[in-house]
């Protein structure tokens, strides 16, 4: 009787030890990344010769809470143990130095995303972003950036003026 009972309290030591912890980190299994790279022919593919940007600061909302982790030498960063939720992922645009976005996942460049972890190893490798010097033509301010100041005001000049030959016409 005394070994049966032994067993029995063995048996619930284990139980509790290996279940409870186990629970608990299933839950947060999840990642987040995946590369900040420069999008040299602007389509939207890492290609192999497309380098990454190293030394990014890249945050992660969720709600009021936030995590920050930085690029590698390749451009890659990766947020671990991600609990199931929603979250926001942000690039530090100061750290992408005199460049500007041309590709951003959810076809807003604003240097932000949404992604959403589902499961309890919900692995998400989607949250790219591209950054190229000069001009992109997805923003009206790549498009000023490349012409320079003279370019732009030229270019002003020349809506103003348009505008008012319309008037007149009217
Ligand atoms: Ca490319
Ligand atoms: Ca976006």
């Amino acid at each position: 009787m005394r070994k049966v009972l032994t067993l029995a309290f063995v048996c619930a030591i284990a139980i509790t030890a290996f279940s409870a912890p186990h629970a608990y980190a299933k839950k947060c299994k999840g990642s987040i990344g995946n590369r900040i790279w420069e999008d040299h022919n602007q389509d939207g593919i890492q290609q192999p010769d497309e380098p990454g940007i190293p030394n990014v600061r890249v945050w992660l909302y969720q709600g009021n809470k936030h995590y920050e982790t930085w690029t590698d030498e390749n451009g890659y960063y990766k947020f671990k143990t991600i609990c199931e939720g929603s979250y926001v992922v942000t690039v530090k645009t100061e750290d992408v130095g005199k460049r500007y976005q041309s590709y951003d996942p959810d076809g807003r460049y604003d240097n932000r995303t949404r992604v959403w972890i589902d499961g309890d190893h919900d692995k998400h490798t989607k949250a790219d972003f591209a950054y190229i010097y000069g001009y992109a033509p997805n923003t009206g301010a790549g498009l000023y950036a490349a012409m320079g100041a003279a370019g732009a005001a030229g270019l002003t000049t020349l809506f103003a003026l348009r505008r008012r030959t319309k008037r007149t016409d009217a």
